[in-house]
């Protein structure tokens, strides 16, 4: 037994924890990232994914944590698909301390042209995708949350203020993180915290083919207090502060991680 050789012990802050992260698409993902630094922390992790075509993608991805890593199909849309990973997750880890929600969508269309021109159907998706889907996951998610739990959602500065193009999203993220508030106040009883980490852009799948994405990141290096935008490994250590004791106390928040860009005025 290595673990008992204090030699050989690593403490971890999230030792004996266990996980479940929604949103790994590639090795670029944000998901990805947060997941890789809680495994490194010492947490027990399971993974879903949207649908057959990420399949083989994330499996080779999640391979690196041992075999047995569970994989489960999740389309968020799907009550059925979501009753099915709670289901799964309960039987192999008995209970649950985290959960990461780093999903979102909006037609594209609907990126592209203007915001008054949003559809109703556009709406409807963005927010059923992008916001309701954190609501389904933490009622989901509470009852094998027995020892308390963090529950750790995505947003961006797009929810607080305009940013051109980002359009119906923002407004999604406006009701992801007003649910991150409202969540807060139903499972602070059960000693369940449910925060968000707003993040600086980065170049993923997500963000990529968003036009004009790069001259965004030269305008965050240009602009923001740090002069450079925020690194991945930079959001999964926030993740693990979050999932952490340390963050113990705090429960409702939006944590800018942006190298301070959302403090400037001008
Ligand atoms: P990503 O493309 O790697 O991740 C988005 C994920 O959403 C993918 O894994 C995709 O499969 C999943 N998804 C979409 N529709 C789904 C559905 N119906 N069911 C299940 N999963 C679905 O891109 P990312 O940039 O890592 O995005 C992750 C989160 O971070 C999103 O909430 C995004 O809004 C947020 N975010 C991104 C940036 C950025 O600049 N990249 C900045 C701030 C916040
Ligand atoms: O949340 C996001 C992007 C989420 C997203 C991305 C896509 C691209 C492909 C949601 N839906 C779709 N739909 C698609 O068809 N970000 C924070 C990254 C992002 O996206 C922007 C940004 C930033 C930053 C769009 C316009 C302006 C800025």
């Amino acid at each position: 037994m290595e673990e008992l050789n204090p030699a050989n012990a690593v403490m971890g802050l999230l030792d004996g924890k266990t996980a479940v992260v929604f949103g790994v698409a590639n090795k670029r993902s944000i998901a990805w990232a947060i997941a890789k630094a809680w495994h490194d922390a010492g947490a027990k992790l399971a993974f879903t994914y949207q649908g057959e075509r990420l399949k083989d993608k994330v499996g080779d991805l999640v391979q690196t944590f041992g075999e047995d890593t569970l994989l489960i199909p999740c389309d968020v849309t799907s009550d059925e698909d979501i009753d099915n990973v709670f289901k799964q997750v309960g039987e192999k880890f008995g209970k649950l301390d985290l959960l990461l929600h780093s999903v979102a969508f909006a037609p594209k269309e609907s990126l592209e042209g203007e915001f008054v021109d949003t559809t109703r159907e556009a709406f409807a998706t963005a927010h059923d995708i992008s916001a309701y889907s954190l609501v389904a996951l933490a009622r989901g998610a509470a009852p094998l949350m027995t020892d308390g739990g963090s529950i750790v959602a995505m947003s961006y500065y797009g929810a607080a203020k305009v940013i051109p193009h980002y359009n119906v999203m923002g407004v999604a993220k406006a009701a992801l993180e007003a649910s991150t508030r409202y969540l807060a106040y139903n499972l602070g009883e059960k000693k369940i915290r449910v925060n968000c980490i707003s993040a600086g852009p980065v170049n993923t799948l997500a963000a990529r083919g968003i036009a004009g994405f790069s001259d965004m990141l030269k305008h965050y290096e240009a602009h923001a207090p740090l002069k450079r935008n925020v690194l991945p490994d930079e959001l999964g250590q926030t993740g693990v502060f979050l999932a952490s004791d340390g963050a113990a106390a705090i429960t409702g928040q939006v944590m800018y991680v942006d190298c301070g860009y959302e403090v400037m005025g001008m």
